[in-house]
């Protein structure tokens, strides 16, 4: 019996002087608690398969073996007007825009934002998170082994102790201003509006497809459906090959805009909220019934990206992805004019804000491209 009590009595003792370090302990990790569930070994990315060089699977046709070139350099003066018809579908580089096997980080980042974002996590978060669960770790494992009952059988009995307290909230404190600053930054550079003369697109989503609106180029839509593989198709019906992109992902018309320059890329919901997302650019937008978001889009390299819709719409959420091919502006243009669209004196404006409507006969391509969004 008094053994029991004595016992009772240690145990309780113990616990107060174990409290002090324990709760220093979930204090520290408290703020990033949620963060620190991911496992701390990725610090280097998984050595994703290799990228092939680009356009290695077959094109449909010569002319979608589009040269990386940035638009800037193509050299506008002699080049006339893309004749309708000059677009073919850009065959998608394999592991570029797209998830890749075993991979444990975010896709490879294609657009300013995209860097800045995934700089924010590998240089700041991760490391972050890292030495604050090796931190908390050693300091469990520490009380674990120095305070066990046999090796302090005479606990200490303080309760408080100003300094560690002051310390286990000053410094949390700190580490949350400190990831704060590259944060709210990150944020604010997401909701910059775009620049006037920006290219308008409009993604709707509808249940359970995407339509893709040129407001710009003759306001009209392109309907996105996911393409079906072989095995499921019926006669006559179009099936999924590796030039349109991997399974589940690819669709039979993409969203083909020009690279390089911004894009006010806009959303809306004709049925019930979806949600338009492309890893590889770090862009994500709800898309609500009734209202249009808006958010830049610029994408730094030619290439095809493969997206999903990211708001649970229904039953056929999962069957709706989004691809997005972003071409040098004379090949965007081609594949305007042969959807039907205009490049004239509109398309022109909107592109070179300072000149006043040019002639269709002008050069699209000779525009200047529009000061990229500080990123
Ligand atoms: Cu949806």
């Amino acid at each position: 019996m008094r053994l029991s009590m004595r016992l009772g009595e240690t145990v309780r003792t113990i616990g107060k002087g174990l409290g002090g370090i324990a709760i220093a302990g979930v204090l520290m990790l408290a703020p990033v608690v949620g963060m620190a569930a991911a496992p701390p070994a990725p610090i280097v990315q998984a050595p994703a398969s290799p990228l092939p060089p680009p356009n290695i699977s077959a094109a449909p046709a010569a002319g979608a073996a589009v040269a990386t070139t940035p638009p800037a350099a193509a050299d506008g003066a002699t080049a006339a007007a893309p004749a309708a018809g000059s677009y073919a579908p850009m065959a998608p580089t394999p592991g570029k825009g797209m998830p890749v096997d075993g991979r444990l980080s975010f896709q490879d980042q294609y657009s300013p934002i995209g860097d800045y974002a995934m700089w924010m996590h590998d240089a700041i978060l991760l490391p972050l998170i890292v030495v604050i669960s090796l931190f908390v770790l050693a300091l469990l494992m520490w009380v674990v082994v120095r305070y066990r009952r046999s090796a302090n059988p005479v606990p200490s009995k303080t309760t408080h102790n100003v300094a560690i307290e002051i310390a286990w909230t000053l410094i949390p404190v700190l580490i949350l201003v400190a990831v704060a600053v590259p944060s709210i930054s990150l944020l604010a550079k997401q909701y910059k509006p775009a620049p006037k003369a920006a290219l308008t697109v409009k993604a709707t989503g509808y249940q359970w497809y995407w339509g893709y609106t040129y407001p710009d180029n003759g306001g009209f839509e392109v309907v996105s459906n996911m393409l079906k593989e072989s095995s499921e198709v019926k006669a006559g019906e179009r099936a999924r090959t590796d030039a349109d992109g991997p399974n589940l992902m690819a669709v039979d018309n993409r969203m083909v805009v020009p690279v390089g320059e911004p894009i006010r890329l806009q959303t809306t919901g004709s049925d019930v909220i979806h949600a338009f997302a492309v890893p590889a650019f770090w862009f994500k937008l709800d898309a609500v019934p009734g209202r249009i978001n808006e958010k830049v889009l610029f994408i730094k390299e030619p290439g095809v990206y493969f997206g999903q819709c990211s708001e649970l719409c229904g039953a056929r959420h999962g069957f709706m992805p989004i691809v997005v091919e972003a071409l040098p502006r004379p090949q965007f243009e081609a594949w305007v004019l042969a959807q039907g669209g205009t490049v004239g004196p509109a398309a022109v404006a909107a592109a070179t804000p300072k000149k006043p409507a040019a002639g269709p006969a002008d050069d699209p391509a000779a525009a200047p491209v529009t000061a990229a969004p500080a990123a």
